[in-house]
């Protein structure tokens, strides 16, 4: 008789799901939200597939209960969602709406009630529409200065029931994906100098909330980025190989990990940017490279780098028949999951790193006699868990997992036809199954191991 092995993670793993306000929680305009740049977004002719709007998205603002038990009931202890700036501040600064706040109050209730700890993300790309009306959104300084006061106000509101706070999520895609010509809100085509000027702005706003952690956060409180950094992957194990996608890496993350883990613009982001830089203050790296707790990445996929002519690195393309996910960004590369932990752990010395995101978005079909078969989904979580426990037993200090998603959502510019959630979402009925990938997912946290 063969017996296997348990494919056990660290004891104490965090074990979760991840989601976002702006994706689940549907009612755009209740209470005094006010508008997004997301919501602006989906009502621009041409912008959302289908023309889906964030209105409704899953209910999760009345359903938020009857969501946290299915969580629970499926073994996740933690999980990760995001604060809507526009419900706090409608207008993204001056008059706080209370009834914003509320909502928040009642669902960290619920969530304790239902054993759940929060991560929450302050800003995950819902800005409120009138910074970017009066003040050009992410283009502009005072868009810090109105997201320090929202980072100090959720910091104090909420610092006694929250530990676990990330400041941004994937500034990547409210920056360049935004306002250099890509498909995410705004949906402005800006200069190179704009755009890194946009990152500028959002590295200023992950500093100020690392500061309000600091200032307001009390005992316990811990405070980290969300990044999706690229990913090299080298394309055998071999030095020649490993050094010339640790080479990649550092040039293709200069404008975001280097100046928060080296508290400058150093060599890699000069010879990135060239001489379209960002303008900047010296005082602004005081906040920018303020020390962190720990760094989230999400990674869903990598390229392959290989050493070219006298060991430059070199990208390789993925050919046509490329194993792909219904989303066309989403390549299946499980080695991602090892090397983006490793690559951060080596190059600038993290010392905790969490998987805020991982997860694939396929179109899925509806449920059969109550069931959804996803082996898709299943089989592509499962090879890169396999990858982040390889990493984890090479040394790589990577303390968590959050699954992305909960539940279908709306997917940004896809809108809901991309389903990313492990409990299918009817967005007619707001009904709720649990796929295949849940179930899974579920004996996954209970076991502490890949089954
Ligand atoms: C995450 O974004 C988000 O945090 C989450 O809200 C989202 O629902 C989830 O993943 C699934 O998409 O550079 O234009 O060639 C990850 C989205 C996809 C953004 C790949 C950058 C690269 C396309 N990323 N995309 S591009």
């Amino acid at each position: 008789m063969i017996k296997s092995r348990p494919q056990t993670f660290p004891k104490n793993f965090v074990w979760g799901f991840a989601a976002a306000a702006p994706q689940i929680e549907g009612a755009a305009f209740t209470d005094g939200k006010g508008e997004s740049i997301w919501d602006r977004m989906a009502r621009t002719p041409g912008k959302v597939h289908n023309g889906d709007t964030l209105d409704v998205a899953c209910e999760h603002y009345t359903r938020y209960a009857e969501d946290f038990k299915l969580m629970r009931s499926l073994g996740a202890k933690h999980y990760r969602l995001s604060l809507a700036w526009p419900r706090i501040y409608p207008n993204g600064d001056g008059a706080v709406n209370q009834k914003g706040l509320d909502f928040y109050h009642r669902l960290f209730d619920s969530m304790d009630k239902h054993g759940l700890t929060p991560w929450v993300t302050m800003f995950h790309w819902d800005l409120p529409q009138s910074l970017e009306t009066r003040f050009g959104g992410w283009r502009d300084r005072r868009t810090a200065d109105a997201f320090a006061t929202y980072a100090d106000t959720i910091v104090k509101t909420y610092g006694d029931r929250v530990k676990n706070w990330i400041t941004l999520n994937e500034i990547l895609c409210f920056t360049r994906l935004g306002y250099g010509g890509h498909d995410k809100a705004p949906g402005l085509s800006c200069s190179e100098q704009v755009v890194n000027q946009t990152y500028h702005t959002a590295l200023l706003c992950h500093g100020h909330g690392v500061r309000a952690v600091r200032e307001y956060g009390g005992k316990g409180a811990r405070v980290g980025l969300t990044d999706n950094c690229s990913v090299s992957v080298p394309l055998s194990e071999t030095a020649a190989d490993i050094a010339a996608a640790r080479a990649q890496f550092i040039h293709d993350n200069a404008r975001v990990l280097d100046p928060i883990y080296t508290g400058s613009y150093g060599a890699a982001y000069r010879k990135l940017v060239g001489k379209h830089a960002a303008k900047f203050e010296k005082r602004d790296f005081d906040l920018i490279g303020l020390p962190t707790d720990f760094l989230g990445l999400n990674i869903y996929t990598g390229t392959f780098v290989r050493a070219g002519k006298g060991g430059k690195p070199e990208q390789l393309s993925f050919p046509a028949a490329y194993p792909t996910a219904d989303a066309p960004w989403l390549k299946h590369v499980p080695q991602s999951l090892y090397w983006g932990p490793r690559h951060v752990a080596e190059i600038y010395g993290v010392k905790a790193i969490h998987i805020t995101e991982n997860g694939a978005g396929y179109n899925d079909a509806s449920p059969v006699k109550g069931e959804v078969n996803d082996l898709h989904r299943l089989n592509l979580v499962r090879g890169n868990l396999g990858e982040l426990r390889r990493t984890i037993n090479d040394g790589v200090p990577v303390k968590g997992f959050f699954l992305w998603s909960f539940m279908d959502n709306f997917e940004w510019q896809d809108g809901y036809e991309r389903r990313f959630g492990v409990v299918y979402c009817d967005f007619k009925t707001q009904k709720r199954t649990p796929k295949f990938s849940a179930k899974w997912y579920q004996e996954v946290m209970k076991a502490n191991a890949l089954v």
